[in-house]
């Protein structure tokens, strides 16, 4: 009697751990078998492991040294794939239906026309690099990107570096033929110290990921000229998956109501306005994909604070909201309104 192996093919399921550098070094090769990507924190980790990308947000972690985040395949699934592209400047490897790709550059491109200009032109080579990775690779959906870029809010040519940004990302997106609303990645942007690459990382997937919008929120690519000529293009969240085990990706989230930064100079309201953002997304991705799947008590949260001096006041409002909750990685970073404080997001 023979068994018929089920048509459609287990494909494994993508999952997130945090672990210090040093335990990572020392795993044997079989925990490293459907490694995708791993990314640290104030530094790239320590990690010379053939095909394995290394990624890091250039921001100091405030209460956790050495650690790294790591992102895998699990369960059965065939041997991953790694890259890089043409210019080698990005880095990445990939499943049949995922990619986690990471790429560092300096804003010294040749022929630039001075700081604006520079910065310009390093995001649009680098998000056009990445379509070219992505059409490249047939993994089409960029599902969630992380950008850090140094002194996020400081002026270069009249006008803050976000900004420039902003239109250089939107720029890209056009040349690529993609859409620059509705169906654009989860993401966070946030500022490094000066000298810093830019330094992007990312997950995409052979299948398109659902958006989820905040109701509380106006999308950040419909926020009106004052924040900028070129809205930022990225969704508040989205999951993607298997129906019954797919990931929640909620975006940097801050305490934004409509489109107004709210409590100005109040770091605890800020911190409880953000999760109660955070909430509406939870709920807002149970209802999309119609079960009460996803917690806010059981996301794996990353808190980015400007004043690292605000820490205690963050972590004791984070703690009345949600009690202990499973992972949280405090990090210090300039978010990107200057009269934000605080910016948290998350995974589930
Ligand atoms: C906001 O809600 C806060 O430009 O990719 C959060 C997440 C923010 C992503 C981005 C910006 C970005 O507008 C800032």
């Amino acid at each position: 009697m023979s068994i018929t192996a089920p048509s459609l093919a287990y494909t494994g399921d993508l999952q997130l751990e945090y672990a210090t550098c040093d335990y990572a070094v020392a795993q044997p090769s079989s925990w490293w078998q459907g490694v995708l990507g791993v990314a640290g924190f104030e530094k790239p980790p320590l990690i010379n492991r053939p095909g394995i990308p290394v990624a890091a947000s250039l921001t100091p972690c405030l209460n956790a040294s050495n650690l790294c985040e790591v992102w895998r395949v699990a369960g059965p699934h065939a041997p991953l794939s790694s890259d890089e592209s043409a210019h080698a400047r990005i880095r990445y490897r990939h499943s049949d239906d995922l990619l986690f790709g990471a790429l560092t550059l300096t804003e010294q491109v040749s022929g630039a026309r001075g700081e604006a200009d520079a910065l310009l032109r390093a995001t649009e080579l680098a998000y056009q690099e990445i379509f070219q990775v992505l059409e490249s690779t047939q993994h089409r959906h960029l599902v969630r990107i992380w950008n850090y870029l140094p002194q996020i809010n400081a002026q270069a040519d009249g006008e803050e570096r976000y900004r420039h940004f902003n239109a250089a990302r939107q720029m890209a997106f056009r040349k690529c033929g993609r859409a620059t609303m509705g169906t654009v990645p989860a993401a966070s942007a946030l500022g490094t110290p000066a000298g810093s690459p830019l330094s992007i990382y990312f997950l995409a997937a052979r299948s398109a990921p659902r958006m989820i919008e905040n109701p509380r929120q106006t999308s950040a690519y419909h926020y009106p000229p004052k924040f900028g000529r070129h809205s930022p293009v990225f969704s508040r969240a989205c999951v993607w998956g298997d129906p019954r085990r797919g990931k929640l990706f909620i975006s940097g989230t801050a305490s934004i109501v409509g489109h107004e930064s709210i409590h100005r100079g109040n770091v605890e309201a800020q911190t409880r306005e953000t999760l109660v953002n955070i909430n509406a997304l939870v709920d807002e991705a149970n209802r999309i994909v119609g079960a009460q799947r996803y917690s806010t008590h059981e996301l794996m949260l990353k808190v980015y604070v400007r004043n690292a001096s605000d820490l205690p006041t963050v972590k004791a409002a984070v703690a009345e909201v949600l009690g202990t909750v499973p992972v949280m990685v405090f990090l210090q970073a300039d978010v990107c309104r200057e009269d934000l404080l605080v910016e948290i997001e998350a995974v589930g």
